[in-house]
């Protein structure tokens, strides 16, 4: 039966992409300053994520609605960012926002509720 379950995520998967691009989000504009600030605090931020999780979807419309530059990587197909999330951030979930801050120090936000209420309130305008 397993072998039923991948052709059908991987359809419900495709389903969910195409909404996302029918209704995808506006993003906001910033007057070019700021964004530059809002580009800065960003830059330490990475988004672990697959590309067909509708939870991940759910995230990277809050980063395009916010106009945010969060580097993506794809933690199901690139091997290293696969073995960085499940060592570093401790279990294999996405999405999953690493965030680096100046001293150095790392977090790693898991839950994509979480990850979009801190970037809403880091970011929203
Ligand atoms: N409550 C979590 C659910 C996240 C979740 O279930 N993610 C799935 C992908 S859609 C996952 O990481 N699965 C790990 C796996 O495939 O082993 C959230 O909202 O972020």
């Amino acid at each position: 039966m397993g072998f039923i379950f991948k052709p059908v995520r991987w359809v419900l998967g495709q389903i969910v992409i195409f909404f996302d691009w029918v209704t995808r989000p506006k993003p906001v504009e910033r007057p070019y300053e700021i964004q530059k600030e809002v580009d800065a605090k960003t830059r330490n931020m990475a988004l672990y994520q697959f590309k067909l999780c509708p939870f991940c979807v759910k995230t990277r419309r809050q980063i395009r609605r916010l106009a945010l530059n969060i580097d993506t990587r794809d933690a199901r197909n690139d091997p290293n960012w696969n073995l960085e999330l499940i060592n570093k951030g401790g279990k294999y979930q996405v999405p999953c926002l690493k965030i680096t801050a100046d001293d150095g120090t790392v977090k790693w936000l898991y839950e994509s509720t979480e990850i979009n209420q801190m970037l809403d309130e880091q970011f929203a305008a």
